[in-house]
Order: C-alpha cells, then sequence, then structure tokens
C-alpha cells in the first residue's frame, strides 16, 4: 500500500442532499451557492469528496431523481457558472465532486419522453420501454412497480403500456436502444470534460431488462414488489459490458471514479460485488449498516460479508446513512445522548474502505416527524400510516441556533427538527466533547495512521453483543479498537502477546490516558470507542 493515495479510496466521501444542506437566496431550497458557502465548513471536517443527490432540471416527483435534463442545472439550484464556480473552489480547497447519474430513467416531462410519447411512429418512440397491452387484457407482464403497483402504466392516446420501475413519472429508459446509450455515455463526458471528479450511479443494475419480458417468478413477501424475485427486471448479462465502456472512458481521464447502487446493497452483497473491480466499477454500495440493529455482532457480520464476496482488486465502502433510509442518529441514538454514536462513528472510521457521510451525521441529527400534511415525498403519502416515506432524514442542515437552524430565512421545504437550538454545528464546534469533534478526530486520524484506513478488521471479540474489538495490521503498524456497544463498563479479553504489547492511546471518548491491562483484561467505559496503536 505504499502507493500514491487516491481520493476515493483513502478518503472520506460527504453525501449532500443539495435541497437541504444550505439556502443561499431565501427561498427555502438549498442550492449551490449554499453548498459553496461552506466548503471551508467541509474542508475542516476533513472530508475529500462530496456527492452531490440529483442537481439537474427536475419536477421534483421524486426531488431530482425524475431527471428533466442531464446537461443543466435546475434554476432553483442556481447556473451552470455557479456549478462551474462550485467545482473550481471545491478543488482549491482538495475537494472533489461526485455527481448523481439517474440514468435508468427520466422524468416524464423530458423532451425525449414527450417525444416518445407523442406517437407509436415518433423516431424516439424506442428510447422508452413501450409494450402492447397483454392478449388477455391488462399490462404486457407482472412487473411491480418498487414505488407500488404495476410497473407498466397505459397510454390511452396511443394505446400502449409503458414500464417505470419507480414513479409513473419517472419512465424506464431503453437502454437497448444503441441511440440511448450513445447520448448516456455522452453525459458522462459532458460533466468530466468540466472536471467533475466522479459519478454515483442510481439503480444502475436496473438499466437492463430481460428483452422477452417474462413474468417474474413468485416469492413470499410482504408486499407486491417484494412477492416477486427479481429474476428479468434487473441485474442482466448486458450490463457487464456496458460497465467496461463505462469504465474505459473514465480512465480515459486521471482519477476519475465511479460507484453504482443497486437494491442489492440491501441484503445481497454478493449481487452489488459482482459489479466491483478490474474493467468494471471502482465500487457498488453496501447498505449492510443501515440495517445493522445495535448490536456488535451486526456490524461485524456485514463487514465480512462484504470482505468475503469482493474480488480481490475491489475496495469496500460503508454506510450507515442516506437520503432513503431512517437516519443513524434516530436509529441507534437513545434520548439526545451521542455516546452510541460516537461507537458508530469509530466503526465506520476505522475500516478498510471508503467511509461514506451523509450530511447533518457528524453532529447526529434526528430524523424529523412528519404529519400527514407535511409530507414531500410521495411514497410516504401513498404508503401512510405503514411508512412515512423518507422525508424523516432529509431535513434542513442544523448550523446555528438562529431562525430555521441558520438553514434560510424563510420557511424551510421541509421543518427544521425542533432540536436545533442546541443540536447545531455552531454548538458542537465550540464543544471539544461533541459528536463533531471526535469525527473530525477520526477523521484525522485515519488520515495519519494509514492501518487505519488498510488493514483488515480481525475480531477480538468475546461479547458478541456488547463488545466489537479488533485488531488491524498493515506495513509495520498494528492498531486495536475497542468498542462498547454498552451502557456498562467491560473488558476485552486479551492473548498474553496482545497484554503484554506497548499502546498508545491514538482516542478514546473516554479517557485520556491509555487504559491499564491487568489480567489479561482491556477495561472500557461505558461505549467507549478507543483506539491503539503499538509502540
Ligand atoms: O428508498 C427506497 C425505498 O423507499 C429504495 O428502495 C430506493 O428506491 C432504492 O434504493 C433506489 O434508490 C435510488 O433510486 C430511486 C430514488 O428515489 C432514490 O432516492 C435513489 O437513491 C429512483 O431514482
Ligand atoms: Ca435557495
Amino acid at each position: 500500500m505504499g502507493e500514491k493515495r487516491l481520493w476515493w479510496r483513502d478518503g472520506v466521501i460527504y453525501q449532500i442532499y443539495p435541497r437541504s444542506f444550505a439556502d443561499s437566496n431565501e427561498d427555502g431550497i438549498g442550492d449551490l451557492t449554499g453548498v459553496l458557502d461552506h466548503l471551508d465548513y467541509l474542508e475542516d471536517l476533513g472530508v475529500d469528496a462530496i456527492w452531490l443527490s440529483p442537481i439537474y432540471p427536475s419536477p421534483d416527483v421524486d426531488f431530482g431523481y425524475d431527471v428533466a435534463n442531464y446537461t443543466a442545472i435546475d434554476p432553483k439550484f442556481g447556473t451552470m457558472e455557479d456549478f462551474d464556480r462550485l467545482l473550481g473552489k471545491a478543488h482549491q480547497h482538495g475537494i472533489r465532486i461526485v455527481l448523481d447519474l439517474v440514468l435508468n430513467h427520466t422524468s416524464n416531462q423530458h423532451p425525449w419522453f414527450k417525444e416518445s410519447a407523442s406517437s407509436q411512429a415518433n423516431p424516439r418512440r424506442n428510447w422508452y420501454i413501450w409494450h402492447d397491452p397483454n392478449p388477455k387484457g391488462g399490462p404486457p407482464n407482472n412487473w411491480q412497480s418498487v414505488f407500488g403497483g404495476p410497473a407498466w402504466e397505459f397510454d390511452p392516446a396511443t394505446g400502449q403500456y409503458y414500464y417505470h420501475m419507480f414513479y409513473k413519472e419517472q419512465p424506464d429508459l431503453n437502454w437497448r436502444n444503441p441511440e440511448v446509450r450513445k447520448e448516456m455515455l455522452d453525459v458522462f463526458r459532458f460533466w468530466l470534460e468540466r472536471g467533475v471528479d466522479g459519478f454515483r450511479l442510481d439503480v444502475f443494475n436496473l438499466y437492463f431488462k430481460h428483452p422477452e419480458m417474462p413474468d417474474n417468478p413468485p416469492k413470499l413477501g410482504l408486499r407486491g414488489f417484494d412477492r416477486q424475485r427479481h429474476v428479468y427486471d434487473q441485474d442482466q448479462p448486458e450490463m457487464m459490458p456496458l460497465l467496461a465502456e463505462i469504465r474505459a472512458l473514465l480512465d480515459s481521464y486521471p482519477e476519475r471514479y465511479a460507484i453504482g447502487e443497486t437494491f442489492e446493497g440491501f441484503d445481497n452483497p454478493q449481487r452489488a460485488a459482482q459489479y466491483c473491480g478490474g474493467g468494471k466499477l471502482h465500487a457498488a454500495f453496501s447498505f449492510e449498516f443501515t440495517r445493522s440493529r445495535w448490536r456488535a455482532a451486526n456490524f461485524l457480520g456485514a463487514i465480512q460479508r462484504w470482505e468475503n464476496v469482493l474480488p480481490e482488486d475491489a475496495w469496500p465502502n460503508y454506510v450507515l446513512n442516506n437520503h432513503d433510509v431512517v437516519r443513524s442518529a434516530t436509529r441507534f441514538g437513545k434520548g439526545e445522548s451521542d455516546d452510541r454514536l460516537k461507537v458508530a462513528a469509530a466503526l465506520l472510521l476505522t475500516q478498510r474502505g471508503t467511509p461514506y457521510l451523509y450530511y447533518g451525521e457528524e453532529i447526529g441529527m434526528r430524523d424529523i416527524q412528519v404529519r400527514h400534511s407535511e409530507i414531500q415525498d410521495p411514497v410516504g403519502k401513498r404508503f401512510w400510516p405503514f411508512y412515512k416515506g423518507r422525508d424523516g432524514c432529509r431535513s434542513p442542515m442544523q448550523w446555528d441556533g438562529s431562525r430555521n437552524a441558520g438553514f434560510s430565512l424563510t420557511a424551510p421545504w421541509l421543518p427544521v427538527h425542533p432540536d436545533y437550538p442546541s443540536r447545531n454545528v455552531a454548538a458542537q464546534r465550540s464543544d471539544p466533547d461533541s459528536l463533531f469533534h471526535f469525527y473530525r478526530q477520526l477523521i484525522r486520524l485515519r488520515e495519519e495512521v494509514p492501518v487505519l484506513r488498510q488493514g483488515m478488521t480481525v475480531p477480538l471479540t468475546s461479547d458478541p453483543r456488547a463488545v466489537l474489538a479488533y485488531l488491524k495490521q498493515a506495513g509495520d503498524q498494528t492498531a486495536l479498537v475497542a468498542l462498547n456497544f454498552s451502557g456498562r463498563a467491560l473488558a476485552v479479553h486479551l492473548s498474553p502477546r496482545l497484554a503484554q504489547t506497548r499502546w498508545k492511546l491514538l482516542l478514546s471518548n473516554r479517557r485520556a490516558e491509555p487504559a491499564q491491562v491487568a489480567d489479561l483484561r482491556l477495561p472500557l467505559e461505558p461505549y467507549e470507542a478507543c483506539i491503539l496503536l503499538q509502540e
């Protein structure tokens, strides 16, 4: 690992949901200049790159994940000049920019779809997936939308159905059409030429569907989408040569990067892993941490499963949060205490694998509770009260204790969390014991002590529920990380060799001096996260 530092492998990537980060023109919606205004903050936190959720023109049925133009900036976020300014300034701060490419589907307001829907004879008809009704009547097959209901929408004007894996306002593109494929590669080129450093590929494993569109076989599950095995509507073999083509394009520019998002990131890391490594994507997300219950063994299991399935030349990544899931602070935090969040942060930032942070995670932002009348996310409206949608984790960034948490002077598009007067960036920056400072220290340490980011996690755990302790070894460095998941004082059992090792304390949220090992036991305070380096 003596090689050169790679930003996407050795650094930390920070996801920004632009609508919710900072509003520079007081319209209640975050924007690009808002991001630019906070680059100092991001540099101080120590992140290497920011991933911006979609910033392209969008009617916002799915808040930017329904794109109406891939090579422009939505006016609510600013202009192309604002974007270029942000990119230039970010680079001056040593921060790379990763864009979110949503190429599986467009908005139904995209001019391509409008043309495509205008008649069966339109030259762009075949840019989307149109099909005659089933001879028995109804949709062409049994495929379901992940957002609920059949994935087929009938268009009475032209007498055919079109396919949409997500909302009906998000028709899927026909990637089997060479014109679509060419256009999409040009989208990559457009942003690469502007100097964008990388891409997050939204649901890329859905681009191709089986050409004959057979029914998916049934499986046990709760709702329509989960009651099928998704054999024919995702993960088709045509994806591999396409990834090779995308990768070759990226590799024709220096240090570019692509990370893909699959559904499988949630519960089938093996499927996600097949897309990573030489000649394919640099990475695909593992989302297991977003599902793990508060139990040391669950996190360890997720790490080991991910390491086991990834090809040798692929690099892992870990995520506690994103814009689709309940925040880790809400899942793990007890009341206003951030004790557990420090343990989770130490776990995330001492793995061999790129850590992804989600805005506000570093100050322990909790989900907002949305009332029915406040829901913005249509899945929330659809499945209320069983599932309230994804607004909870998308509330405005809490910058300070002033009105609207310093996000905007105008009422923001989603409510600010009521805890903002005490939980905000300004307050945590002036408190050396805050979660923010702990994240900042961990990020610094990860940078300064390569073993923390390079060494494989070798468990020493004796109590899989309450304690996760692991050794890491890389080059001539050995580190020991001990995480107490419980609110009780505990001890980690060490082998005689490890007990005799002279350990230097790099960081602990509970003590300033190294703990004394006695009787082969390393004591841990309640919720202590402690990082030791062999002297
Ligand atoms: O958020 C989910 C369920 O409510 C996930 O199933 C999610 O839809 C899936 O992980 C794909 O997510 C991505 O593509 C969607 C978009 O809505 C998500 O925000 C995005 O992360 C469609 O573009
Ligand atoms: Ca704004």
